[in-house]
């Protein structure tokens, strides 16, 4: 989230788009119900189904699963057309007025820049026209053809309400009316949020659905205001915090990056990522990254990371792929290149699409690992592969270690929420019986290797052997312990210029303005810096103190970066530093400092005259409406058919689908076709369950007691199913027989003249547990990667429904 739960109380306007916040974030959705009390907000949810946020909304649209970027684009058209943009805001604060390289171009379904063959983009067009010193250049007057604002208007005129209402099957009076709610926002003391999740990420354009919501936020002048923002509902309880300390693959803590093969040297891996600022004055904060990165090598590897070895370059591994995304994980483990698999707190044979070949992965292995509290499906994938097809365990070599561990509330620890917020936690009881924590079966898998590595050398022991270890217990290092370690520490005095000692050795930093690229300082994850401090765990408080009780609660716990609750808070007031909206301020300039209720963007004194825009993470200061190389499928976001769709593209028949899209060769064959699968499939979760663990607890066993589907009555009709009769659901990939919930909250929409229909199907069944067994929503859904994010397209697929006989005749 740009700006935090609480925040939500004060949008004029809520949209719920791409995610069904009531009944997956119901803690949170109280601040919509506080909206909608304490500031007349309106609540608009935009969905294929009319969902439980529908259910308490002002007004619903449909749309098509898979085609939120047409909707969107349309959305921007329509703001540029009637003028509805905040002007000032796009001016000061985008880069609107800066002007793109000519070798940007856009035609027929295609950027410029396209491999064919290798399925990606050469970017290096995808840039602005420099100057002689290495400026963007810019046409503040707007008559430059290639000013960003033109070539936006030109890209999304294709996008009218006809063409939109056709690609998205959303009737043009309600799509209009939604677009005359979100241009009432752009009035400087109007603002709306936008709340979204899994129905805008499960896509294979799911990237683009975001960023085509966040330009039109920034037309609106809607990001950095109280109100306002683009707000990702998080998943687990933790999944922010995964992000943030850098899980996946391609990523180190702090959003530093992996190094590539190509950058073998540190002065090549340096040379492409302290960007230096593309407009005068800007702080293009990553030129900071070389102290965020030394920080980082002194906490893993400590005394052996030294100027000399380039603070222990050569230990990190060099990245040879995009990502190793868990889509591409078992694609190798079908392949035979992975041979062992250490599965903490995942269940990938429920969670994963495609789960028979999921399933053919794990089977290939020499060993898989499974670090869980609950006996999961992954873990007796051998028994079932669903409940009715046993399969013969003598025939899979995999051998199974199953390593109980304790779950969150059994230990003390941090957890990061949607908002940034790191909240320290207490244990609440022992865990049972062999159960051991994460912590303390990692250290000893850790020690055992490290073990084997002292012993027998290996082909380069220097990184395990030098990883820096020196907690109290080494065989269970604390949460405080590894908290701090990630907040960093002073190694060494710290002098100002005059000599004068600033910071004694061995302090616990306050923020990450003081880290240092000479050594002196460590720290775990730079954006941490700050929560747990000399005076303590800044992550344990809880004072509820609201100044203005706008939702800003600046010591309950702690927000990374630097306990800023509301990111970009900068562009809440105008150039000179007056508030868009008096009545909700957050920061402004009162003629010598930024004052106000939350931490400015940047120094307190840097004044307004200055120019230093909000978005410092840019090198040109500004929010970005032409993404430059940041994106892999294009600076700006298109249309494209989700990979299995019941029409062609109605804008580019040739360019079907993403054409930078990650999809395995052998997966394509997995693809159905419309003829066979006519309708349009999409997954999602129920209030009564997460995932697959709460159907192991007994109370919601009863609440939802077995697998389902939602399908319209029409479809029912025409099909002949009953509410409550069974049904065979199937995909090119597997089928599913389950009940049917036959429903009013699902209606036929009008795409592209003809009548389409769409099939919900909740996630949460399985074979273990205390609920009936189900085969679970993954044994339909495509392997396809996001081409950024590589998330799966869990969220528009073709399937067909049968009526059937139910079960009992195939077990
Ligand atoms: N009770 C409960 N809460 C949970 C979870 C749980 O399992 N149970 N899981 C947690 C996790 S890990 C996550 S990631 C979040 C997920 O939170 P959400 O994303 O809100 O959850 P989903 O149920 O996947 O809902 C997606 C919504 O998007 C809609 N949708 C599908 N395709 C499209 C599309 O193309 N466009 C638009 N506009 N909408 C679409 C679906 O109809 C559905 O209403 O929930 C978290 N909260
Ligand atoms: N078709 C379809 N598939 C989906 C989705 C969808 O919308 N549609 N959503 C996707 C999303 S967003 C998600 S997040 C995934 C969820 O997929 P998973 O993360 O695989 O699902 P969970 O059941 O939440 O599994 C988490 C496991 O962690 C264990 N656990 C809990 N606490 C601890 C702990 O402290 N330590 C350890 N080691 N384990 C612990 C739980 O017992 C549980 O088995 O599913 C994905 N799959
Ligand atoms: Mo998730």
């Amino acid at each position: 989230m740009t700006n935090t739960w609480q925040d939500i109380k004060n949008a004029n306007l809520v949209l719920v788009m791409g995610g069904n916040a009531a009944e997956a974030h119901p803690c949170g959705f109280k601040w919509v119900i506080e909206a909608k009390i304490q500031n007349a907000a309106r609540l608009i949810v935009v969905d294929p189904r009319f969902n439980r946020t529908a259910a308490v909304a002002d007004y619903h649209a449909p749309i098509r699963p898979g085609t939120d970027i047409a909707f969107l684009s349309g959305v921007i058209r329509y703001l540029l057309e009637t003028d509805q943009v905040q002007h000032e805001y796009v001016r000061a604060f985008t880069n609107a007025s800066l002007i793109v390289k000519e070798g940007y171009s856009f035609a027929d379904g295609l950027f410029n820049g396209y491999d064919a063959e290798t399925h990606s983009y050469d970017k290096t067009d995808w840039a602005y026209e420099l100057d002689d010193q290495g400026f963007a250049k810019i046409d503040d007057t707007w008559q430059n053809p290639r000013c960003v604002i033109n070539l936006m208007r030109k890209h999304v005129d294709r996008y009218t309400p006809e063409m939109v209402s056709r690609i998205c099957g959303t009737p043009i009076d309600k799509y209009l009316y939604v677009c005359q709610q979100i241009a009432s926002t752009c009035l400087p003391d109007k603002a709306m949020t936008s709340l979204f999740a899994l129905g805008w990420t499960q896509h294979s354009i799911g990237s683009q659905n975001i960023r085509t919501m966040a330009m039109v936020q920034l037309l609106l002048g809607n990001i950095g205001v109280a109100g306002g923002g683009m707000n990702a509902l998080r998943g687990h309880s933790n999944i922010q915090g995964l992000t943030d300390v850098g899980l996946l693959s391609n990523q180190l803590p702090g959003y530093l990056t992996m190094p590539k093969d190509e950058e073998q040297t540190f002065d090549d891996y340096m040379k492409t990522r302290q960007f230096k600022p593309l407009r005068p004055n800007q702080m293009s904060y990553w030129q900071n990254y070389r102290k965020f990165f030394v920080s980082f090598q002194k906490t893993m590897f400590g005394d052996a990371a030294t100027a000399e070895n380039n603070w222990a370059y050569d230990y990190l591994p060099k990245l040879n792929l995009p990502m190793y995304d868990i889509i591409r994980a078992f694609e190798m483990m079908v392949h035979g290149e992975i041979n062992g698999y250490i599965c903490q707190g995942f269940n990938p044979l429920q969670a994963f699409p495609e789960k028979n070949k999921i399933r053919r992965g794990l089977s290939k292995l020499k060993y898989l690992i499974v670090m869980d509290p609950l006996d999961t499906e992954t873990a007796r994938f051998w028994e079932d592969v669903g409940p009715l097809n046993p399969s013969d365990p003598s025939k899979i070599p995999t051998e199974v270690f199953q390593l109980p561990t304790a779950c969150f509330a059994e230990e003390d620890g941090s957890l990061v929420n949607s908002a940034r917020w790191l909240q320290w936690h207490w244990k609440a009881a022992n865990s049972p019986a062999q159960a051991k924590s994460d912590i303390w079966i990692m250290s000893a898998i850790f020690h055992r290797i490290r073990e084997l590595y002292r012993k027998e050398g290996g082909a380069f022991p220097d990184p395990i052997l030098n990883l820096s270890w020196k907690y109290t217990d080494p065989t269970n290092p604390s949460p405080d312990e590894l908290a701090k370690d990630l907040n960093g520490k002073t190694l060494a005095d710290i002098k100002d210029p005059s000599g004068a000692v600033v910071l004694k050795a061995g302090q616990q930093l306050d923020s990450f303005g003081q880290l240092r690229d000479d050594g002196t300082t460590e720290s775990g994850c730079w954006v941490f810096t700050g929560c747990y401090t000399e005076k303590g765990n800044m992550m344990a408080r809880r004072d509820t103190y609201d100044p203005r009780d706008q939702g800003i609660t600046p010591d309950w716990a702690w927000a990374w970066p630097a306990n800023r609750r509301i990111l970009y808070n900068r562009a809440s007031a105008d150039v000179a530093g007056n508030p868009w909206n008096p009545a909700k301020p957050i920061i402004q300039w009162n003629g010598d400092r930024w004052v106000g209720i939350d931490v400015p963007d940047y120094g307190p004194t840097i004044k307004p005259s200055e120019g230093v825009g909000p978005f410092i993470m840019n090198a040109e200061g500004t929010g970005r409406f032409f993404a430059l190389d940041q994106m892999v499928d294009g600076p700006f976001p298109e249309h494209y058919e989700p990979f299995e769709s019941p029409v062609e593209n109605l804008l580019h028949p040739k360019v079907q689908n993403n054409p930078a899209a990650r999809v395995f060769p052998d997966d394509r064959a997995d693809f159905g076709t419309s003829a066979d699968f006519p309708y349009v499939g999409t997954t999602y979760r129920l209030t009564e369950h997460f995932h697959f663990w709460t159907k192991h607890a007994l109370i919601n066993a009863i609440l939802q007691p077995q697998e389902f589907i939602e399908i319209g009555e029409v479809l029912a009709n025409e099909k002949g199913i009953a509410n409550n009769s069974w049904v065979r659901l199937s995909s090119k990939r597997g089928y599913m027989i389950c009940k049917a919930l036959v429903t009013k909250r699902i209606k036929p929409m009008m795409v592209a003249g003809k009548p389409t229909h769409v099939i919900g199907v909740p996630i949460h069944w399985g074979f273990t547990g205390l609920a009936k067994k189900g085969y679970g929503a993954n044994i339909l859904t495509p392997s396809v990667g996001d081409a950024n994010t590589q998330t799966p397209e869990f969220k528009a697929f073709l399937v067909n429904v049968e009526p059937s006989n139910g079960p009992e005749g195939e077990v």
